[in-house]
């Protein structure tokens, strides 16, 4: 979610650079419509997209014995998970509708996803299909 809220504050940032050029102008009286409509969309960029974008904290999930630690959770939309094997054994983190899927994580190997949609995303580990965990997104 920090990629979106720099995006805002760089196409704000290139919008008053913009504008100031505008501003330097011979003729500038004839564009002062442009400045106020300039002003808007920056102002956009800057406040609006900034705030509308919680970015939340990540959440990890520990993999130990064979098990997702907590197997279950809820996250607001837009969290990112983040796996981490503690096993000596190897294990994915596989999502049961395709969507998310790790490669093989070794022993202290990690794996992310960022969910933005709400919805219930089960999975499981493709070498061990006895494991299963569920994320809930809302
Ligand atoms: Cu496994």
């Amino acid at each position: 979610m920090e990629r979106f809220h720099a995006f805002g504050v760089r196409t704000g940032v290139k919008i008053l650079e913009a504008l100031s050029r505008e501003q330097a102008g011979p003729r500038r009286g004839a564009r002062s419509w442009r400045v106020i409509a300039a002003v808007v969309v920056a102002t956009w960029a800057l406040v609006g997209r900034g705030s509308d974008v919680h970015s939340q904290s990540p959440v990890t999930i520990e993999i130990r014995d064979s098990k997702y630690l907590p197997p279950d959770i809820t996250v607001p939309v837009g969290t990112t998970v983040r796996w981490t094997n503690r096993d000596e054994e190897i294990h994915t983190v596989t999502s049961s509708g395709g969507l998310f899927g790790s490669a093989g994580l070794d022993l202290g190997e990690d794996y992310g996803h960022t969910f933005t949609k709400a919805g219930v995303y089960p999975y499981t580990c493709e070498l061990h299909p006895f494991m299963h965990g569920t994320v809930t997104v809302n």
